[in-house]
C-alpha cells in the first residue's frame, strides 16, 4: 500500500510544526514508515532565497517570490511521489494552500496564484489548525518575520477558508498541545489511501 500524504496547514503560530513532529512520532510508534516534509524547504537552493526574503534581508517582487515558493514545491515533487509509492507516509508542514493564501492576501489575483501549483500531488487529508489572531500574538516568536502582522494574518485566514475543500478537517488550535494532537490523530489514524498511485492534479479538476 502506498503512503498517505497528510498536509498540515493553519494560521501562524497555531502549532503546525509542533504537531507535525508529534504526528510523525505517532505513526512511527505504530511501526509505520513515516517522514516529515516542510515547505518552504529552506535547505534547497530556491529555499535559501526564500529564507532571505522572509527574514527581510532580500527584496523581491510579490509575483517573483510566489513563483519561488511554488518552484520550491515542484523541486520536491518527484522525491515525494517516490516516497509515497515506496509506502512512506508523509506529514507535510504547509503546502500550496499557504502559497496561495499569503500571496493573495498581499493583493495578487487568487486564480493567478493557484496557476503555478496546478498539477501538484493532491493531499489525502488536510488538517487545518485554526487559531484566533490575538492568541497567536501571545505565542513565542510572533512578529519576527515578514508576514506576521494582524491585518495580513486576518486576510490569510479568510483566503484559507475560500480554499477549503471537503477533505479538510478544521481543528481548534486554541487547546492544549495534547488535545490538538488527539483530534489530529483521531482524524488520520484509520485513514487509507483511496487510490493505488499518489494522486496528481491539484486544482486541475
Ligand atoms: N509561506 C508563503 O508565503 N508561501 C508559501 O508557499 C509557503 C509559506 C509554503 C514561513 O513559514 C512563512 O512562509 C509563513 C508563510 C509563508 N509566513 N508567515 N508568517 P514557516 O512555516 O517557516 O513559518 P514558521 O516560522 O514555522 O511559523 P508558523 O508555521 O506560523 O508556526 P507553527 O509551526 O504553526 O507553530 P509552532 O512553531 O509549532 O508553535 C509556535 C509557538 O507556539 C511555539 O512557541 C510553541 O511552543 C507554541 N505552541 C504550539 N502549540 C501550542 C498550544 N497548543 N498551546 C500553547 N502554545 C503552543
Ligand atoms: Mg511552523
Amino acid at each position: 500500500m502506498r503512503g498517505l500524504f497528510i498536509v498540515i496547514e493553519g494560521c501562524d503560530r497555531s502549532g503546525k510544526s509542533t504537531q507535525c513532529e508529534r504526528l510523525l512520532q505517532r505513526f512511527r510508534d505504530q511501526g509505520r514508515d513515516a517522514q516529515l516534509i516542510k515547505f518552504p524547504d529552506r535547505t534547497i537552493q530556491s529555499g535559501q532565497l526564500i529564507d532571505g526574503y522572509l527574514k527581510q534581508s532580500r527584496h523581491l517582487h510579490d509575483k517573483a517570490i510566489h513563483l519561488f515558493f511554488s518552484a520550491n514545491r515542484w523541486e520536491a515533487m518527484d522525491a515525494i511521489a517516490a516516497k509515497l509509492k515506496a509506502g512512506t507516509t508523509l506529514v507535510v508542514d504547509r503546502y500550496a494552500f499557504s502559497g496561495v493564501a499569503f500571496s493573495a492576501a498581499k493583493g495578487l489575483d487568487l486564480e493567478w496564484c493557484k496557476n503555478p501549483d496546478k498539477g501538484l500531488l493532491i493531499p489525502d487529508k488536510v488538517l487545518f489548525l485554526d487559531l484566533p489572531i490575538e492568541k497567536a500574538e501571545q505565542r513565542g516568536g510572533f512578529g519576527e518575520e515578514r508576514y506576521e502582522t494582524r491585518e495580513l494574518q486576518t486576510k490569510v485566514r479568510d483566503i484559507f477558508m475560500q480554499l477549503k475543500e471537503d477533505s479538510w478537517k478544521i481543528i481548534d488550535a486554541d487547546q492544549t498541545m495534547e488535545a490538538v494532537q488527539e483530534e489530529m490523530w483521531n482524524t488520520v489514524k484509520e485513514l487509507k489511501p483511496d487510490s493505488e498511485e499518489p494522486r496528481t492534479g491539484l486544482w486541475e479538476q
